[in-house]
Parts: C-alpha cells; structure tokens; sequence
C-alpha cells in the first residue's frame, strides 16, 4: 500500500521478535497495520481494539489452561486468573447490570448455542428473526446447526416500513409457541422494543434471549435502550461497538446461572481463553469511562449523518435511515449491485460488506445490498462531518458507473483523510 507522502510508514513491527523469527508473517501484519490505518472501514460489526486491549490479549495468561470456573478449576496455578476472570465478571454486571455473567464462551456463535444448549432439547421450537431481514446465522438459519437440530420458526420486517411488526412476532409465538424466543440482529438499522418482546415471551412461556452483538457498546454508552432488565439472558460478542478482543459474554437472571455456566463448559467448550478474559476485563473498564459515552452517542450520530448524506444523493435505506450504528442501503434504484460496489468501493479505500436487503431477488453471494456501520471511524476520531464525506464518495463512485480514474481519485483523498485521524 502507498502511504501518502505526509505520513511516515509505521515501524510498529519492523524490530520486534516477531520480525526475526517469521519475517514473512510480521510483514503480512504490517501490510494490514497499513490497510486498517490507510483505509475507511465500515463494516458495521468491527473496531479498533486499544492498545490496552491489544495487549491483555497477547499476553502471558494466554499460556496457561483453566477448565472450570473461579475456585472451582480442574488445574493448579489458577491464583492469578481466577482474580482476572473474577475482574472481568464484576465489570461486566457493573456496567450492564446483569445478576451473573459468564465471559468464558470463545465467541459469538458458542455464546449463542450455549443458550440453546442451556434451555432446549433437540427439536424443541424457537421463534428467531430470519436472516435474509436481518437476523443472525444462529438465530435459526437453515444453513446453521441451529436450524438442523432445532424447530425454527421466523419472524421478519413489515413489507411496507420493513420495521419489526411486533403484533405478527405475537401471532407466530401464539401459533408455534416456542420455547425460546430471540431478539437480535446483524443488519436491522433500529433499535428494539424489548418491552414487547417480554410481554410475548410471558404470553407463551417462553425464554426470552436477546443477542445484543451488534449495539452492546451503544447500551454500554447509554446510546441504546438496554435489553438486560428485561431478557432472561443476554448474549454479546465483545469485539463490535464494544470495542474489544474477538469474544463473548453471556449475561442472565441469577436463576439460569447454574444452566449457563454449565453449558458453556462443559457442554460446549473446554478451557477458556484467558488472555482474552483479560482483554475484556480491560475492555469493560475502558467502557466504564465516561468518555466511552461521548463514543457511544457519536457512534449514533454519526450513523445518521451518514445516512441523511445518502439519502441527499437519492439512495434508498431500509427503513428509511437509522438509530443505531448502522445504514442498509438498499441499491435497486441505481442499477448496481451490492458485490461491484463493494470491490469498488474497497479500491476507494472504503470498506463495506454487501448484504441482502429484504425481500432481495438477488442470491446472498451477490445481493442487492451494502451494509455500513459507523464503530469504527467514530473510534478514529470522525465526525458527522467526514461521515457526510464518505456519503459523497460513495455517491460519486456510483454515479462514474465504477469508472476506475474516480475511483484512484478517491482512492488519494481517502488515504489522506485517514492519516489526520490516529489509530489506537
Ligand atoms: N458476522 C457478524 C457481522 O458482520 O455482523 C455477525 O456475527
């Protein structure tokens, strides 16, 4: 990658021990040091991780095994983790206000099967958002194990708002009633009424998770309502708007604690990882701090700008714009496809995924969609201002017809905007 001038090259790597004993390796790293600094990127569910963060994750701890829980481990030489992972768990209900947590699952998936582990038999019915509108793969997906070893029935977006249609998710629960209902998603541009989804688990009886992946920092900065008061268990990953190491945490009434814990080991996994127990103690102390608010609500923000740029330049959003950290941009009215753009846009120096939009004719591999997300860029320091820009850019490389000299032209004003903007 060319660096503008301005901008000397990063030496991060270039005498660590790394360097020395896998030369190849440490320069593929230091290629992508580059790309994350050099490039604007917008896929919703990544950050920029602290160096803080950075740091708990590669160090030591990771050396050791622990199976088992706090003072309750299947090894010697647990003193230290145990108050590490003890550290992790009261951060974690400090600032979510959860009555027990679990931090151990490896990611989001297991996090998620660890709920249907906790609480279902094979075959019992669950009542998810499907995914071509936005929900995730283990919400009930056919080509999840969610969806081969469970009765999955889903819900989806009202054809006209293509908002959630909370009175159709009461008449699929009443009809199929399911043992457990999930609330969550990956692409769906507004905040959820948790409420409603309560007085629907209530009506049938049924378990009520909310997967909070995607906003978890938002409800963290208090940008976001917040599911824990009223699911019976919560599952997030810690690496999206939470700004942490790729991992999970499992929050739920002190009346699963037992079913949980038990699910996540030893039902699923076996040792956890603790350098990335530490990484998210780190993480939810940084989130504790009163400017992780400030990120949070630009976070917002930012999304909006974002989106009313777009819509200035005639595109069409799913549901008109947005209230979390992200845009879905649904691009039938111009002709082009979600894959093109993408590359194209990439080559700009801004990174987005194509994504279905719903009720899409086109394949998943090619769908009519791009997803954006704000996380990352606000962590950079932007603001609506340079979100108004990237709303432009994404303009101008649709209306060239993906012409390749505009493309190089962004290309330029991209990199150099990147390089006023530090990375952790
Ligand atoms: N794959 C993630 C995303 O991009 O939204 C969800 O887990």
């Amino acid at each position: 990658m060319n660096h503008p001038a301005a901008v000397p090259a990063i030496p991060t790597l270039a005498t660590s021990p790394l360097t020395r004993t896998d030369p190849q390796l440490a320069a593929l790293l230091a290629e992508e040091e580059a790309r994350q600094r050099f490039k604007i990127r917008l896929i919703a569910s990544e950050n920029y991780a602290s160096s803080a963060v950075r740091e708990a994750s590669s160090s030591v701890i990771t050396n050791q095994y622990s199976e088992g829980y706090p003072g309750a481990r299947y090894y010697e030489g647990q003193q230290i983790v145990d108050q590490v992972e003890r550290l992790a768990i009261a951060r974690a209900k400090a600032l979510f206000g959860a009555e027990h947590v679990n931090v151990q699952a490896h990611s989001g998936s297991p996090a998620n099967l660890a709920v249907y582990l906790a609480f279902l038999k094979p075959g019992d019915t669950v009542l998810g958002m499907q995914l071509a509108h936005g929900g995730h793969l283990t919400h009930g997906s056919k080509a999840s194990i969610t969806g081969k070893y469970w009765n999955i029935v889903s819900y989806g977006l009202d054809p006209q708002t293509k908002l959630l249609d909370y009175a159709s998710i009461r008449e699929l629960a009443l009809q199929h009633k399911p043992r457990l209902i999930i609330a969550g998603h990956s692409a769906y541009p507004r905040q959820l009424d948790f409420a409603a989804f309560r007085a629907i688990a209530d009506e049938v009886g049924a378990i009520l998770m909310v997967d909070m992946a995607h906003f978890a920092g938002l409800v963290a900065g208090g940008a976001h309502p917040s599911p824990v008061p009223y699911a019976d268990v919560v599952t997030t990953t810690t690496h999206k708007s939470l700004r942490g190491p790729r991992g999970a945490i499992v929050m739920c009434r002190a009346e699963h604690a037992a079913k949980i814990d038990k699910a996540v080991f030893p039902g699923l996994q076996g040792g956890p990882h603790n350098a990335i127990t530490a990484a998210i103690a780190v993480t939810l102390q940084e989130a504790l701090r009163p400017e992780f608010a400030t990120y949070a609500g630009q976070c917002v923000a930012n999304a909006r700008a974002l989106a009313h740029g777009l819509l200035d330049h005639g595109f069409n959003l799913v549901t008109g714009g947005t209230d979390n950290h992200l845009v879905l941009v649904d691009l039938r009215n111009k002709g082009i496809a979600g894959k093109p753009l993408a590359a194209a846009l990439d080559r700009a120096g801004l990174v987005t995924n194509y994504n279905a939009v719903p009720w899409d004719e086109q394949p998943p591999q090619n769908p009519s969609g791009l997803r954006l997300g704000s996380p990352s860029m606000t962590t950079r320091g932007f603001h609506e201002a340079e979100f108004r820009r990237i709303a432009d850019w994404i303009a101008r490389v649709v209306d060239s017809g993906l012409d390749d000299k505009v493309i190089a032209e962004i290309a330029v004003e991209t990199q150099a905007l990147c390089a006023g903007f530090p990375m952790p």
